[in-house]
């Protein structure tokens, strides 16, 4: 795969945007800023970039973070919009109406489930990461990898491999990065930079929510919940849940953790669920939500508290099938 049918496109298009998803990780934020280095070293252009809505401040050491804006002009028709790690069209958010409108687009991607909504489309299911995808396309093309490109998808792979941890870290991603650190990637300033820069009120918060967790059936469930007045405690942003259940999953007794989030008191919540073998996406679709099987997420319309119920009750039905009773 290769920016043979679409090069051209790109060094005529007067106006490009590149975007990525709303709420933008690691992967989204240096696949965008990387490939706005690699056109600008290519075409000596210098495209617009947005990043909607939640910005993780952990991102801003990346190379043209500081050019992504927050807010945008929809009156603006761009010649090219480019998307990076957008696995479908409602994940732009309000930004779909600029993909709406442009004259040309181009996806590039590495989700299963993307259905190619670009006019070219470069899907690369087995990929880890989009950053991964962008290596292959910049080496396929003969498009200049310079230092901050490096760096911009070494970030988009190691956070997309939670730190070449999750089953997508393959021998291609130790050799497309080991390709990064030669062109200047500094494996442990990113690191730092990626993990290592917590604040105290997110630790804080994290261990009064792992402080309270409950077990059941032997250990083997385990979950907490997380109340607004506990973020207003520590004065904690939406992401500080990020993890939690992780945490949880990692005891070695559990097969199934979830954390349930109180989003309006009494009405709202949003559960996130992982597990070590059952399929919990399962689970999840029966409140309408969805996800992978070792990960997933849901929204019920209760209090906190029946949303555990509601959620044990299924888990416990499904152990039931499993178990045969
Ligand atoms: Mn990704």
């Amino acid at each position: 795969m290769n920016f043979v049918n679409t090069e051209e496109i790109i060094k005529s298009a007067k106006k490009i945007l590149i975007i990525s998803h709303i709420n933008p990780d690691g992967d989204a934020l240096g696949s965008t800023c990387g490939l706005y280095q690699a056109i600008y070293n290519k075409f000596k252009k210098k495209a617009d970039i947005c990043a909607l809505t939640y910005v993780s401040p952990v991102y801003n050491f990346l190379p043209n973070m500081d050019k992504a804006k927050s807010s945008y002009d929809t009156s603006l028709v761009y010649d090219l919009v480019i998307t990076v790690d957008v696995a479908a069209l409602d994940r732009l958010g309000e930004m779909k109406i600029l993909f709406d409108k442009a004259k040309t687009t181009i996806n590039i991607d590495h989700h299963k489930t993307n259905n190619n909504f670009g006019d070219y489309n470069y899907v690369v299911a087995e990929a880890s990461s989009t950053g991964e995808v962008l290596f292959n396309l910049f080496k396929n093309s003969d498009w200049e990898i310079d230092k901050d490109t490096a760096e911009c998808l070494y970030t988009a792979i190691l956070t997309d491999t939670g730190g070449f941890r999750f089953d997508n870290t393959t021998e291609d991603v130790f050799q497309t990065c080991a390709e990064l650190v030669r062109l200047g990637a500094n494996p442990n300033k990113i690191f730092t930079y990626c993990y290592e820069q917590k604040s105290k009120n997110y630790v804080m918060f994290q261990n009064h929510c792992i402080g309270k967790a409950e077990f059941l059936n032997n250990n083997s469930i385990a979950y907490t919940t997380v109340y607004r007045r506990d973020f207003e405690k520590y004065d904690a942003k939406d992401d500080f849940t990020e993890g939690l259940a992780e945490q949880l999953r990692a005891i070695e007794t559990t097969d199934i953790a979830f954390v349930v989030k109180e989003i309006e008191p009494n009405k709202i919540c949003k559960i996130s669920m992982r597990s070590k073998k059952y399929d919990v996406s399962k689970i999840c679709s029966i409140f309408g939500g969805g996800g992978h099987a070792r990960a997933a997420g849901c929204t019920i319309k209760s209090s906190v508290e029946n949303s555990v119920t509601k959620i044990i009750n299924e888990i416990k039905r499904i152990d039931n099938e499993h178990s045969g009773k």
